[in-house]
């Protein structure tokens, strides 16, 4: 097969419905659509689209879905897969570029940044300097090629994150950045911003402690040598006036504590390197 379109969906069933109704409108064929539908509350992919559909035995998150309809694609024998919000908030009308971009030679094919608030700007700049140089890193409007679809899994983050893994196996990738749209609504999106945006800022720094261990080495390393530092000074401070500076031995107790783990991390990771 040529190409396929894939949809992570979570009880999507009126804005799926109307994507895979207008599909032949954007000249796609339904059994080129795969859907999973990660929710045991309507039965969204099947039975209102008549498209494929994978289903979770229970919903399992988001990252969980676009793994399962990666691997999907793959068995399909699918040479190209357009990944897109079932939510409605993404233009398929797009989905030619993303091909196109594909078939000129590009390993993924990713959206350029739009208009986006403060934070996820901060968000996809820490992304920009620890993971890959991706302008619009956690946009779920993306597409890869057969050997991008092939890279090996990763899976520590079942929910959003899973743009930050993907973005890390595929930075050496040939990546094209193309402009989308994203459309707001009233049902944007199924998460908490708050807890969405941890859950990214977690999966950067995450992704960047275990992937990078020479990294995380010298910042424990640096963690370590501070925390002594502090400690001798306050130790110093103690001998000539008897006075125990509680702030100095404190945060000299949580840099060793950090140290600890960090160094940690850094060994184990090195030690068990994909
Ligand atoms: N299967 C599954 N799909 C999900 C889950 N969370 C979101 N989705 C789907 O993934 C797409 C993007 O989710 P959304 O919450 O709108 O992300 P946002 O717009 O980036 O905040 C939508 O089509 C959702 O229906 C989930 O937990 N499980
Ligand atoms: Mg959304």
């Amino acid at each position: 097969m040529d190409y396929m379109v894939i949809l992570p969906t979570l009880n999507e069933r009126k804005a799926l419905a109307r994507c895979l109704t207008s599909s032949s409108r954007w000249g796609l064929l339904l059994e080129r659509i795969l859907a999973v539908d990660g929710s045991s509350t309507n039965d969204t992919a099947k039975e209102e689209t008549g498209a494929f559909g994978v289903r979770h035995p229970r919903n399992m998150g988001y990252g969980a879905a676009v793994k399962t309809l990666m691997r999907a694609a793959l068995a399909a024998d699918a040479q190209y897969a357009v990944l897109l919000d079932a939510d409605g908030q993404h233009d398929p009308t797009d989905i030619p570029k993303f091909l196109q971009a594909l078939k000129s030679g590009a390993d993924q094919t990713a959206s350029r940044i739009q208009r986006r608030r403060l934070g996820y700007k901060a968000l996809a700049l820490l992304h920009r300097i620890l993971i890959a140089k991706l302008s619009d890193p956690f946009n779920g409007y993306r597409a890869f090629s057969r050997k991008a679809l092939e890279t090996p899994e990763q899976d520590f983050d079942p929910s959003y994150g899973v743009e930050t893994e993907i973005n890390y196996q595929l930075r050496k990738t040939k990546t094209a950045e193309i402009s989308t749209t994203v459309k707001y609504h009233e049902a944007s999106s199924k998460a908490n911003p708050l807890l969405q945006g941890l859950n990214l800022l977690w999966s950067i720094v995450w992704t960047a402690l275990t992937k990078r261990p020479a990294l995380t080495l010298t910042l424990g390393a640096t963690s370590l040598a501070t925390s002594i530092t502090l400690f001798i000074y306050a130790l110093t401070i103690f001998n000539a006036t008897r006075y125990i500076r509680l702030t100095y031995t404190t945060l000299a107790i949580l840099l060793e504590i950090v140290a600890t783990l960090l160094i940690a991390i850094a060994i184990t990771s090195a030690t068990t390197r994909k």
